[in-house]
């Protein structure tokens, strides 16, 4: 099962991976810009009004999750690509739908003011009391829901790529070397990940598009009542997989590049295959963990969720960087600013998971829950983690061998990784000391852990900027193979 070589990246394809990329690095930039100004006005410094505060933090929360899907579903393409035939025509699809999706969310929360977070909770869309419109939520509920539908054409294009080579999703996951002592060679880790990521996204962008469905309707026809706990199941189980195949997708640029960088192979493994394995029936279930304080729903769920955690948390996080670390361990690599994001993305993963464990664990929760303990996880392991596997990505894709990393460069890299762990750690301060999240009025108390907090917020801001501004310029110049 090797290489399939198809040689260079046509035109249209190299364009499309370069659009997505360019798109994301844009975004990124806003959303972070977005995250500032709530930070400065949590800790006091601007004022900004509550209802644009949420406004702000919708479009913060669904621009930062959307667009990481899009940004890590390029890493999954373009080195998938090395394996299977795919369809560029679908990658464009998928551009067309996610950036219409883009209009009509920012339509309804900007024009029309929703501000109900991305959660879309009932009965948050339909009971505004007075502060947006039906329209105005159900443009936002629409364009998340076209979002998806150009996702769902995006990864049942890479099952039938997949499918086609190995014919079954067990043999690409490697199953009969795993279960069955089958000598064939290994699956590469690439198709392991890849075919993964397409079966639990699939399923929770289906059950997104099916939970977005029902309340659309809902809201247009009130008499079609809800079940509030039941579609707060499916948007968390949609969310929960969502954001975590991102890392999935993106942790395919550690898979394939630190071997470029090492001239070693990534060696896939038995341990590798079995996390893989585990990890794609767990996280499906892990994602009660974020109901653990719905005291109606069933307490087997909720043990479940706290110990699937735990279970599918690890494994997965431990053979990456166990691996990585093995790869990296005296193989004389020349670091560069890619190979420096894609190692330190292994901190950013592992370090983050151990908050997130915390917060799955129920006595914990029963007092972290919807305290800023929450925000500190996950930024721990979007920014430190995820946003750098990407920026490290696009590093490698408009860098040359021979130009070395400059001081701007060098400094870039500093700045970001100070404030981006020094500005989740705040987070997790802030949430060890109670402060609730999602609030837009902070109490006096609050307010030193939100100003330390910008501070650092600042310097990932400065340090994304040149990392943007990089890869924007140096476009011309990316790789053609
Ligand atoms: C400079 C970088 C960033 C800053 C300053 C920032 C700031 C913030 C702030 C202030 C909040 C609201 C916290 C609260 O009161 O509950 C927030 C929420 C959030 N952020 Fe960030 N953030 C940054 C980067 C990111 C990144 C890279 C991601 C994802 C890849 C992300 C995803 C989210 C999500 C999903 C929420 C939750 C929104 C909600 O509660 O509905 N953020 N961020
Ligand atoms: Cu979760």
């Amino acid at each position: 099962m090797d290489n399939l070589n198809l040689g260079p990246l046509p035109g249209s394809a190299r364009k499309g991976i370069l659009t997505y990329l360019s798109i994301s690095a844009v975004v990124y930039l806003l959303m972070m810009l977005a995250g500032l100004v709530m930070r400065l006005s949590q800790a006091g410094i601007i004022g900004v009004p509550p209802d644009f505060f949420y406004q702000l933090m919708t479009a913060h929360g669904a621009g930062m999750v959307g667009i990481s899907g899009l940004a890590a579903s390029a890493v999954l393409w373009y080195f998938l690509r090395r394996y299977v035939e795919l369809t560029i025509g679908i990658l464009w699809a998928n551009l067309a739908f996610f950036l219409i999706g883009v209009v009509l969310i920012l339509g309804g929360i900007f024009i029309g003011g929703y501000g109900g977070a991305w959660t879309f909770l009932f009965p948050l869309p339909s009971h505004s009391m007075g502060a947006w419109s039906v329209g105005a939520a159900a443009s936002f509920m629409l364009g998340l829901l076209l979002i998806g539908v150009g996702f769902l054409l995006f990864y049942l294009d890479i099952a039938r790529a997949i499918l086609s080579k190995y014919r079954s999703f067990p043999r690409a996951l490697g199953w009969p070397q795993l279960f069955a002592n089958s000598d064939a060679p290994m699956p590469p880790a690439t198709i392991v990940a890849a075919t993964m990521v397409v079966i639990v996204n699939t399923m929770g962008i289906v059950a997104g598009a099916v939970v977005i469905v029902i309340m659309l309707v809902n809201l247009f026809m009130p008499s079609f009542a809800v079940d509030a706990l039941l579609t707060k199941n499916l948007i968390y189980f949609f969310g929960h997989v969502f954001i975590n195949a991102t890392i999935y997708q993106a942790v395919i640029a550690v898979y394939e590049l630190l071997p470029e960088y090492t001239k070693r192979p990534w060696k896939v493994n038995k341990a590798f295959l079995a996390a893989w394995s585990a990890s794609s029936l767990m996280v499906l279930a892990v994602y009660p963990h974020h109901l653990l304080m719905d005291f109606s729903m069933p307490v087997w769920m909720a043990v479940a969720g706290q110990i699937l955690s735990y279970a599918n948390g690890i494994p997965l996080v431990v053979v990456t960087a166990y691996g990585a670390l093995t790869i990296v361990h005296k193989s004389g690599i020349k670091w560069n600013i890619a190979s420096g994001l894609l190692f330190l993305s292994m901190f950013g993963w592992a370090a983050g998971v151990i908050p997130a464990i915390i917060d799955a664990t129920v006595a914990a929760n029963n007092v972290m829950h919807n305290t800023m303990w929450v925000p500190g996880h996950f930024h721990f392991y979007l920014l430190v983690g995820l946003v750098a596997m990407l920026f490290g990505f696009m590093y490698y894709l408009v860098h040359k061998e021979d130009q070395g990393s400059s001081w701007i460069d060098r400094s870039a890299f500093l700045l970001y990784v100070i404030g981006a762990i020094g500005f989740a750690g705040m987070f997790l301060v802030s949430g060890m000391n109670s402060v609730p999240r999602r609030w837009a009025a902070h109490l006096p108390e609050w307010v030193s852990y939100s100003q330390i907090a910008s501070v650092f917020a600042i310097l990932v801001v400065i340090g994304a900027t040149l990392f943007a501004i990089r890869f924007i310029t140096r476009l011309p110049q990316a790789r053609t193979v």
